[in-house]
């Protein structure tokens, strides 16, 4: 018998705008706590208060400019500021859901040009979910719900690219460790997908959290 204590999952929900993604996060959150199960929800960029948070937000919505590498490292430092207390409440028995974490983080830099190599470097060691799921919808189903809203990264061309980094991405995870989601459909067949796959890991993992790209 195994004597690592069991934890509770890390599941990372990732997804393109106009996916649903936020709806999706607060149902997962609801459901999980209807069970009874504790819950933590992290949203990154985290808290647009903080002082990174602010340089993120001011960038997000175009009041300030930086050089494509310098906020790449400013995500990725947002994830690190939470990595210790990501450990200590998934060791507590505390499920965490990221809305967004270092998937989002590659796919939107490297759609900018930089290399897929170099974006994934700064959050080398990271925890690991133990799921992703992805939230995949298509440029032209986003289109039909309205379009993208107003800041930076909410352009056709760009949405685009982030998602053809997306896909490039999971192909390097196993089927239990990502999967994507058709986020084209109505929200509860969507909710109906995502409970299907977070409630396999609701009791527990007795295998220790892992690394991101290591
Ligand atoms: N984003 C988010 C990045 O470019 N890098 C990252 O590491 C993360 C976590 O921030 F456009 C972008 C993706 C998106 C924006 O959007 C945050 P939401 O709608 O608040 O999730």
């Amino acid at each position: 018998m195994s004597n690592i204590p069991r934890r509770a999952a890390f599941i990372a929900i990732e997804g393109l705008d106009r996916s649903g993604k936020t709806t999706q996060v607060a149902t997962l959150q609801t459901r999980l706590q209807a069970e009874g199960i504790p819950v933590k929800l992290l949203k990154f960029p985290v808290d647009r208060t903080t002082a990174i948070g602010q340089m993120i937000d001011s960038y997000l919505r175009s009041q300030s400019e930086l050089d494509d590498r310098a906020i790449h490292l400013l995500f990725s430092a947002n994830r690190w500021e939470l990595a210790a207390s990501i450990e200590q409440l998934l060791a507590a028995g505390t499920t965490v859901v990221c809305d967004r974490y270092a998937f989002s983080g590659v796919a939107f830099s490297t759609a900018k040009g930089l290399s897929l190599d170099w974006c994934r470097s700064p959050d080398v060691s990271l925890p690991a979910p133990d799921l992703t799921l992805f939230l995949d919808i298509t440029p032209e189903q986003a289109r039909s719900r309205g379009g993208y809203g107003e800041e930076r990264y909410e352009k056709e061309e760009m949405q685009r690219k982030v998602r053809d980094v997306f896909h490039q991405i999971s192909s390097e995870f196993t089927a239990a460790t990502w999967v994507t989601i058709d986020a084209g459909r109505e929200r509860e067949d969507v909710a109906e997908d995502v409970w299907n796959f977070v409630r396999q890991l609701t009791g527990g993992l007795s295998s220790p959290l892992e690394r991101l790209w290591e």
